[in-house]
């Protein structure tokens, strides 16, 4: 028996950015999960003594990559127990190329989360797999991957005013969103495709003791509740505020933390201030956000799309590493099935 399970990228409307405990946020966020840029991995599996796992990226052997999912695992157990008995044999690819400013931790991290939770069920004899149970693994994982299992919106971290959030995993807000962000369009400038200089777990661990850290998390808090809102209302003119807000302040955090870093290029700055006058002076409703590197993810709704096919390719041309973009919508989540 095999398992195959798809999980999309995502990418946050309120970051994330600063970590407690094992994998735990410092503040609650908010993500649209992405449909084109995902990670299809099939898991097979043989009773073994010992438990290990064997792991091949589109094909390859990618022994750097082993040390993060033996982590993983271990980090899981206490989740998954039955997988002590167990081989595992998993084979990943992605729809995207690597470095291109998509998070692709969120979308392996989804998906090899996905394919144990629906192994798990099978051998609970579990009619549904616990989608809950997943994105805690994939949290485990990596952190944003654990919103990468839900349609359309995902939530993480637990919020007083918020029913059901959680630390542990992520919930789904698609029931709460208004159909206008059910096809909102993700297009991703690709400034520079290089490795970033300061990774991610690098960037969350110098919010411990970041002068801002207790100011940050109090707005965070606001901002969460607050997307949630406009995510309801289709509020779009406070949409775009937020959004940019929150993809400034995370650079601002960067900016500001003990051993400052820069992640935005030029390049980046220039796309930022390109959009902002653009918008004044079309009235289109485009806006920017920004992941933890320096390309920018453009969005707007998919009605706009034709009026800003040109606009983007120009902008593609000037600014982006050999002029590429990614197109992407926000959809519908991550899927498994059985393929053996
Ligand atoms: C986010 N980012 O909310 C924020 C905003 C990047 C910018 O979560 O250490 O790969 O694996 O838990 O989730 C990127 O960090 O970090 C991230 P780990 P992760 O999407």
């Amino acid at each position: 028996m095999k398992i195959e399970a798809v999980c999309p990228s995502n990418i946050a409307l309120v970051k994330y950015w600063g970590k407690e405990g094992v994998q735990l946020p410092m503040n609650p966020s908010v993500s649209f999960t992405l449909s084109e840029s995902k990670t299809i991995t099939q898991l097979g599996w043989r009773e073994a003594l010992t438990p290990g796992f064997s792991f091949l990226f589109e094909g390859e052997k990618k022994p750097g990559f082993e040390p993060k999912i033996q982590q993983f695992l271990e980090r899981i157990a206490h989740l998954a127990p039955e997988l002590q008995g167990l081989e595992l044999e998993i084979s990943s690819r992605n729809t995207f190329p690597h470095s291109s400013g998509i998070a692709s931790s969120a979308s392996a991290f989804g998906a090899l989360s996905l394919a144990i939770a629906h192994l798990l069920s099978s051998l609970r004899n579990e009619s549904e797999l616990d989608r809950s149970l997943a994105s805690e693994m994939a949290r485990l994982g990596s952190g944003s991957a654990c919103r990468s299992l839900f349609p359309i919106v995902g939530l993480w971290g637990k919020h007083p005013a918020i029913e059901h959030s959680s630390n542990q995993f992520a919930i789904g807000l698609a029931d709460k969103t208004h159909p206008i962000f059910k096809s909102y369009k993700d297009y991703i400038l690709l400034i520079d495709e290089g490795v970033k200089s300061v990774s991610s777990t690098a960037g969350h661990n110098l919010m411990n003791g970041h002068p801002f850290a207790e100011a940050r998390k109090k707005q965070a808090f606001e901002h969460c509740l607050r997307m949630t809102e406009i995510l309801e209302s289709g509020d779009l003119d406070e949409f775009i505020r937020l959004t940019e807000l929150e993809a400034l302040t995370l650079h601002a955090l960067m900016l500001s933390a003990s051993t400052p870093y820069i992640l935005m290029r030029p390049n980046t700055v220039a796309v930022l201030e390109e959009v902002k006058a653009f918008r004044n002076e079309t009235k289109i409703p485009i806006c920017f956000t920004l992941d933890a590197g320096a390309n920018v993810h453009l969005l707007f709704p998919e009605s706009e799309e034709q009026k800003l096919a040109s606009w983007v390719k120009g902008l593609a041309r000037k600014y982006s590493a050999n002029e590429k973009y990614l197109c992407d919508t926000v959809g519908t989540g991550a899927q498994s099935k059985r393929i053996e």
